[in-house]
């Protein structure tokens, strides 16, 4: 029996704030390289507890067997601009030696039957606690905006239908996914611009910036000269 759900949940807590810390950093390096981010925005939440309690009843899953069998008590999400990006992203996973890749799930190249694309990542990612280390699994997802719309979307759905979708509504929400798929393949085909376009807008935002400070220190030494004058 989990007793304490707030102190079996901790670890849990630590490990998604831990990790949107590290994948928000890989983003603002990318920004500080005037270069293309594969990682638009990252998101994360602890499963609240009752979705916890639902899907170990849903799965099968005995309270003893908690922390090896349900893979997305952590969860942390990735979103990107482009499909292209995902695959990037992954292999920058790959590559990094604080987490270990147990599984991977792409449902991009094999999408759900519900039109649900995404691709899937189950990490065993090392927390230290006051007690020593501890590992926990979390669930990365990787997705484009479109398909974070789809998702996002059909979710709500879900809550409302609870799965059992009227035949026309799953039939409807089949083809807005393939819509959206397509828009992502309409992007990756003029990636290439979209990126050159956005390069230079924070190009400009930057030497703007750059402007702005050198004006405001010129204020600064000015308002100093002055100061010094009258005294
Ligand atoms: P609901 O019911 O889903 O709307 P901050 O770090 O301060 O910027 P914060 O408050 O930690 O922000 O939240 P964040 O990182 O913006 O993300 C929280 C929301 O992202 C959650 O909403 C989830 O919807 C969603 N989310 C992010 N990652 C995952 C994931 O891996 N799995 C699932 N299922 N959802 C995810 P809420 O608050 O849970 O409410
Ligand atoms: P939440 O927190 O409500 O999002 P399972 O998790 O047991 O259902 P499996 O095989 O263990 O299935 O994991 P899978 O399918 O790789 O990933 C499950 C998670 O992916 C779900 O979490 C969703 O966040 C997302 N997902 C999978 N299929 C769909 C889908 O058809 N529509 C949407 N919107 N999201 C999907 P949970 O458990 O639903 O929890």
């Amino acid at each position: 029996m989990v007793e304490d759900w707030q102190h079996f949940l901790l670890p849990y807590q630590q490990a998604v704030n831990e990790l949107k810390v590290k994948l928000r950093g890989m983003r603002k390096q990318y920004q500080d390289q005037a270069q293309h981010s594969p990682i638009e925005f990252v998101t994360g939440r602890v499963k609240p507890v009752d979705s916890i309690k639902e899907k170990m009843v849903r799965r099968h899953v005995a309270e003893n067997r908690l922390e090896q069998d349900m893979q997305d008590i952590a969860g942390v999400r990735i979103m990107c601009q482009f499909v292209e990006d995902i695959y990037e992203v992954v292999d920058l996973l790959r590559e990094r030696s604080d987490m270990n890749i147990l599984e991977e799930r792409d449902y991009i190249s094999n999408v759900k039957p519900s039109g649900y694309r995404s691709y899937h990542i189950v990490v065993e990612y090392p927390v230290q606690l006051i007690t020593g280390e501890k590992k926990i699994l979390a669930e990365i997802q990787i997705r484009t905006l479109a398909m974070n719309f789809w998702a996002t979307v059909e979710h709500s759905l879900n809550y409302k239908y609870q799965g059992e979708f009227p035949e026309e509504l799953s039939a409807r929400l089949q083809r807005a996914g393939e819509a959206a798929f397509k828009l992502d393949e309409e992007m990756s085909e003029i990636r290439e611009e979209i990126q050159e376009a956005q390069n230079m807008f924070s190009y400009r935002k930057q030497s703007r910036w750059e402007k702005h400070e050198s004006r405001d220190q010129e204020n600064d030494n000015e308002q100093a000269g002055h100061q010094g004058g009258s005294l």
